[in-house]
């Protein structure tokens, strides 16, 4: 899923979800070049097992 937060016509934030659509990856444009900076990658802390 990408998100053009300050509506340039680049997206800026990117969320990538898995099956149960839990958020596990999220991307920052920071400098709004068209392209990530920054990566946060979300662990599995409250997937069941
Ligand atoms: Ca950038």
């Amino acid at each position: 899923m990408q998100e053009d937060t300050n509506f340039d016509g680049k997206p800026d934030v990117w969320e990538d979800y898995d099956e149960i659509e839990a958020l596990v990856k999220r991307a920052k444009d920071l400098d709004f070049d068209g392209t990530p900076d920054f990566t946060d990658v979300v662990g599995n802390a409250e997937k069941d097992t």
